[in-house]
């Protein structure tokens, strides 16, 4: 008998959804490699994939999403509760109703002359406590194919659901890829998720940041855990002890190349490694040992190919030399890739993320540099690939979190890194989080949000609430990991990056870790801890004492005006706010007040 059969439940919603968009059959994915051939072929021959120069790229293929569906679509994006208020301020809302009769218009018929693709899905080891299993109906091979990479699917997952565990009911079709019939939708009062009208990673990889963070952290809330849009990643320090740390920015901010991360010269000398865990999300759990403790429920990554190269990010280059999904990057003749800010000069010529004949320096009808890929062009490959990964990332366990960092994208105001007072504090530093706006979605570039904890997008409850939820875990835990906050991309007056970055953001790393083991100095500031100039090792860099102090001070006009812009915010959340955290905004500014 066919596993699925034993589950009545799952088999009568696989017909309920059918029986609505009507394909013209259903294929149930095993995880086989034999299947993976078959469907390959077939999305070859539609041309919905192309096959990249298997010389150079053994196992890599192309896709080009449609124009106007290269980057989360957050407007189309809603929590769907019977109250509004469930959903909070941040999210839009509709109510259950609402959300599945539009929905439904849009999916009647939408698999006619297709095949329905049924993918059962861990996120988290199969087995593990911190796992949960999803079942994604799709009409796209190319989710089939992502979702392969991105998570542990097919026959062992069936097999742990049994006859009756409970999954997350996850629908998706293309139906026209039409931006005005595009709804991505969250029931978690249902364990659902139902997502039509796109084909654009997270708005079609169903486990990603629908079922990992948005039904996530609504479970999280209520089972006493943290889903988190962050990476994690362990440093071995000199002598071989791995400090793990966790750190949520937001998209297209840096978290893959600091997961990655190659220590410089200066420090690899040392005996300092990089151990990579995970490079977008992070299930984190406070344990019987009073610790924390994080899984990464995905198995690959989903990584924005523009600005990666060989300098920048040489583990990410190595990862995705085979086995990969390159999506709305730039095609070469010879069917291999290129991006902006990839390896190598630009190519003479090539087909560019629109489709179109691309040659360097072609301008458009405004006047503005026509790219070769996307801003959020990315690749899909596989974790195990990556140079620098962890041998832990299948431990059912995880690993235990030492330290977490917040940061984001400001050209000013914010220094380097700071480290906060206490828990308290840190989780008030989580909130003021702000950054500017990246092609990650659609949008304003370079806009300054507000996006606490990196999950303005993500969080599907009500956000007062998951403050509060951050301040009870830190009750829950002996001994809380401290939390740092950085911005690696302070601007000058000519618009360059003041810090040089990437690998050297190991300075700061090794700053931080001296400070969770009590070794490193600090002074303190009214925003927290900043190191000296002294107490970060720059051996190997050439950056001017200048530079380095301005990274490392605290205006205190520029703070006063960011904490009247904070209150400004904080007011969207009304009285579910926590106290602590309205205290905390009085706290930093009795501390600024009396700053010099
Ligand atoms: P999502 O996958 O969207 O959640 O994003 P992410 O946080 O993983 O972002 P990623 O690491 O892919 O970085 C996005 C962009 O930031 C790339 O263009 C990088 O080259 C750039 N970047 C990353 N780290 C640094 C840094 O330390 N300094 C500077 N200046 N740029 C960086
Ligand atoms: C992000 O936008 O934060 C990503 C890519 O990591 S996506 O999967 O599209 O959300
Ligand atoms: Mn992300």
């Amino acid at each position: 008998m066919h596993e699925a059969l034993k589950h009545h439940k799952l088999q009568a919603w696989v017909k309920d959804m059918a029986g609505m968009c009507n394909p013209d059959q259903i294929v149930w994915i095993d995880g086989s490699e034999d299947e993976k051939k078959k469907l390959e072929q077939e999305s070859l021959s539609t041309g919905e994939i192309i096959e990249l120069n298997q010389e150079k790229l053994p196992g890599c293929y192309y896709h080009r999403t449609s124009t106007d569906d290269v980057a989360r679509t957050e407007h189309l994006t809603y929590i769907c509760t019977k109250k509004k208020s469930a959903a909070g301020p941040t999210n839009n809302w509709l109510s259950p109703e609402k959300g599945y009769e539009k929905a439904k218009d849009i999916f009647q018929n939408s698999m006619v002359g297709r095949t329905m693709y049924v993918i059962p899905f861990s996120m988290g080891p199969i087995g593990s406590e911190f796992s949960k299993i999803g079942v994604e109906l799709t009409d796209s091979i190319y989710v089939v194919l992502n979702m392969r990479i991105m998570t542990r699917i097919g026959k062992p997952v069936l097999d742990a659901l049994g006859a009756d565990n409970d999954f997350t009911k996850c629908l998706h079709s293309k139906a026209d890829l039409d931006i005005n019939k595009r709804l991505i939708l969250h029931f978690p009062e249902d364990n659902t998720i139902w997502s039509v009208g796109s084909g654009y990673g997270g708005n079609v990889l169903l486990g990603k940041k629908c079922l990992s963070l948005r039904l996530g952290s609504w479970l999280a809330k209520k089972e006493g855990w943290l889903a988190e849009h962050m990476l994690i990643m362990g440093v071995e320090a000199p002598g071989g002890h791995i400090v793990y740390v966790a750190a949520a920015f937001p998209s297209a901010c840096g978290k893959t190349n600091l997961a990655m991360l190659v220590p410089p010269q200066g420090l690899k000398i040392k005996g300092y490694r990089i151990w990579t865990v995970g490079d977008d999300i992070a299930w984190l759990r406070a344990d019987a040992d009073g610790t924390l403790w994080a899984i990464n429920p995905e198995t690959g990554f989903f990584g924005v190919a523009p600005g990666t190269n060989t300098k920048t990010n040489p583990n990410a280059i190595a990862t995705i030399q085979r086995n990969t999904i390159y999506t709305n990057v730039l095609l070469k003749d010879d069917k291999t890739v290129w991006w902006e800010g990839g390896d190598g000069p630009a190519p003479a010529s090539g087909i560019n993320w629109e489709g179109k004949l691309w040659k360097p320096g072609m301008i458009d009808e405004n006047g503005n540099q026509v790219l070769g890929a996307h801003p959020n062009s990315r690749f899909t490959a596989p974790l195990v690939q990556c140079p620098s990964i962890s041998n832990r990332i299948e431990n059912h366990h995880g690993v235990p979190i030492d330290a977490i960092i917040f940061g984001g994208r400001r050209a000013r105001l914010v220094p380097l890194v700071y480290e906060s007072f206490d828990w308290e504090h840190g989780v008030f530093v989580g909130t003021t989080m702000a950054s500017e706006r990246t092609a990650a979605q659609a949008g304003l570039q370079g806009e300054i949000r507000r996006d606490p904890m990196a999950m303005l997008p993500f969080c599907g409850y009500s956000m007062g609430l998951y403050f509060q939820h951050w301040l009870d875990m830190g009750n829950k835990m002996k001994k809380p990991p401290k939390i740092f906050h950085v911005n690696w991309f302070r601007l000058d007056d000519n618009g360059k990056f003041m810090w040089p970055g990437f690998g050297e953001n190991l300075r700061v790393l090794e700053w931080i870790i001296g400070r969770c083991t009590n070794i490193a100095g600090a002074e303190q500031t009214p925003i927290g801890y900043i190191p000296k100039s002294g107490d970060l090792d720059l051996t190997g860099l050439s950056i001017n004492s200048a530079t380095l102090e301005k990274l490392l001070s605290v205006d205190k006009k520029e703070w006063e005006e960011e904490t009247k812009d904070i209150e400004k915010f904080f007011r969207t959340f009304g009285n579910v706010l926590p106290a602590e955290i309205k205290n905390q905004l009085q706290g930093l500014r009795e501390r600024l007040a009396k700053s010099k």
